[in-house]
C-alpha cells in the first residue's frame, strides 16, 4: 500500500512541477522586495579579532594565505554572482546572507540578508547561473530568482518556485536529518539536487518510494523545473558535487553510516560516469563496508564504489574543482573539499579543507590541505563546511561553526 501511495504522491509532485514552470507574471511567483528591514552583520567585532587569532595558527603549504573574508553567521554553501560581487551564503536556518563587494576590490563593504520579506525553510543550497539567475534549494523547494545580483538596487523581484513547497521530496518524508541540499548547474544547462536520505540506514520499506523521487540520491532537472529525473542512486547523504571542468563527470561526496566504531566505514568521494549509476547505500555502508541491516543479503545492484576512501566520520561536505590561474600548476583541476569534522567518534577528526588530485588515468589521492581548527584540546574553533573558487584565482571557505567565509591565496 505504502508503495502505491508513493507513485500516486509522486504523479502529483510532477504535476505540480509542470504547473510552475516559470513565465513573468507567473501566478506562482512570489514578490520579494518590500519593505521588509535588512539584517546587517557588523564586521568589525571582537569576534573578527578572535578569528583572525585561530587564522594565525591554519597549517597550509607554502606560499599559501589565510585570511578572514566576512562574518557571516551559520555560513553553509556559496555561489558568487557573475559580477562578482555578491557572494549568496545558505544557511539551515532561514536565511540566505549576501556579502557585497561592489568595487569587487576583494574587500567586502556589507553582509546583509538577502531579501528578508522572503520566508525560507534550510535554504542551505545556492546557485547562480553564469546568466544570473540565483537558485534557492530549500528542505521542500526551490527557488529561481532572476537578476538577483542587482537585488540591492532593484526594488521589483520575483522569487519563482520552480519545485513548489512540498514538491521537493514527499511532504511525509520531510526530516530535520540530512536535509541540507546542494544545488549546482551543470555543464548541460540542467541544476543538479542532492537529496539526503533521512535514515542512518534506510529501511526496506522506504526504498522504492526512494528510488522514484531521488531521496538518498541526486536528482536533476531543467532550469524551470521541468524534466525531473533520478541521476545518482545509492548516496547515504551528499552535501557537496561539482562537474569536472574537462570530463564533465559529476563527482560528489557522501556522508557514511554511525554506530559502526571509530574506523569504519569510510567516507566518500564519488566519481559518476552516466545518469542512473547506483554507489552502494544502503547495502554498503561506506566503500565495501556492509551495513549491519542488511549484511548477507545479496547485493541486487551494480554498484560503483567511491573513487577515494576518506577517514572515517570526518563528514565530508562542499566541494569544488579549481580551475584557477592563482595556484600553482598542479591545483589545476584538483578537488578542493571541505571536512566538517566529526561528532561519531571518540576523538575528533577533520575540521580542515582537503585536496584531491586526479591523474590522467582518473586515479584520485587526496591530502590536507587547511588544518589546524580542531585546537590542542581537541575542541573545534571552525569547522569547513564549503570550498568555491573566486575570479581571481583564490578559493573562499565558509565555515558555519565560526559563523564566517575564509580566503585563500597564494602568492609565490
Ligand atoms: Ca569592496
Ligand atoms: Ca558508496
Amino acid at each position: 500500500m505504502r508503495q502505491v501511495f508513493g507513485s500516486a504522491a509522486l504523479c502529483l509532485m510532477f504535476a505540480a512541477s509542470a504547473s510552475a514552470q516559470s513565465a513573468p507574471g507567473d501566478p506562482d511567483a512570489i514578490r520579494i522586495t518590500g519593505s521588509a528591514e535588512h539584517t546587517y552583520i557588523d564586521q568589525d567585532t571582537a569576534d573578527a579579532d578572535a578569528l583572525r587569532r585561530v587564522l594565525e595558527g591554519i597549517r597550509l603549504p607554502t606560499g599559501f594565505r589565510i585570511e578572514l573574508y566576512a562574518l557571516v553567521p551559520g555560513a553553509r554553501h556559496m555561489a558568487l554572482s557573475p559580477g562578482g560581487t555578491v557572494l549568496f551564503v545558505g544557511t539551515r536556518r532561514h536565511k540566505v546572507w549576501a556579502v557585497l563587494d561592489r568595487d569587487r576590490d576583494g574587500a567586502v563593504d556589507e553582509v546583509k540578508d538577502f531579501a528578508p520579506s522572503l520566508s525560507l525553510d534550510i535554504p542551505n543550497g545556492v546557485e547562480v547561473s553564469p546568466d544570473g539567475d540565483l537558485f534557492i534549494a530549500e528542505r521542500n523547494r526551490v527557488l529561481r530568482i532572476a537578476g538577483a545580483e542587482a537585488f540591492d538596487q532593484n526594488a521589483d523581484m520575483v522569487a519563482v518556485p520552480i519545485v513548489p513547497q512540498g514538491s521537493l521530496i514527499p511532504e511525509a518524508e520531510e526530516s530535520s536529518y540530512h536535509t541540507a541540499r546542494v544545488i549546482k548547474l551543470g555543464p548541460d544547462n540542467k541544476l543538479y539536487i542532492s537529496l539526503g536520505q533521512p535514515y542512518n540506514v534506510a529501511p526496506p520499506e522506504k526504498l522504492a518510494l526512494y528510488n522514484e523521487t531521488g531521496i538518498g540520491g541526486i536528482i536533476r532537472m531543467n532550469r524551470d523545473g521541468s524534466g525531473r529525473e533520478v541521476y545518482t542512486y545509492g548516496a547515504r547523504n551528499s552535501v557537496g558535487h561539482d562537474f569536472h571542468p574537462e570530463t564533465g563527470e559529476l563527482w560528489w561526496t557522501d556522508n557514511q553510516v554511525d554506530g559502526m566504531g571509530d574506523d569504519i566505514p569510510p567516507g566518500e568521494i564519488n566519481r559518476q560516469t552516466e545518469k542512473g549509476q547506483h554507489f552502494g547505500f544502503p547495502w554498503y555502508g561506506g566503500g565495501s563496508t556492509r551495513t549491519r541491516e542488511y549484511a548477507g543479503q545479496e547485493v541486487p545492484v551494480e554498484v560503483v564504489m567511491p573513487a577515494v576512501e576518506t577517514i572515517a566520520h570526518a563528514a565530508d561536505l562542499g566541494m569544488s574543482f579549481y580551475t584557477g590561474d592563482m595556484f600553482p600548476e598542479k591545483y589545476r583541476n584538483a578537488i578542493f573539499s571541505a571536512q566538517h569534522g566529526s561528532w561519531n567518534r571518540s576523538e575528533r577528526v577533520g575540521a580542515r579543507v582537503m585536496v584531491t588530485f586526479i591523474d590522467a588515468q582518473g586515479n584520485a589521492a587526496i591530502e590536507p590541505f587547511a588544518e589546524g581548527w580542531l585546537n590542542q584540546d581537541g575542541e573545534y574553533d571552525g569547522r569547513p563546511v564549503d570550498v568555491i573558487q573566486h575570479p581571481d584565482g583564490s578559493i573562499l571557505v565558509s565555515d558555519d561553526f565560526a559563523g564566517a567565509v575564509y580566503r585563500i591565496s597564494y602568492s609565490p
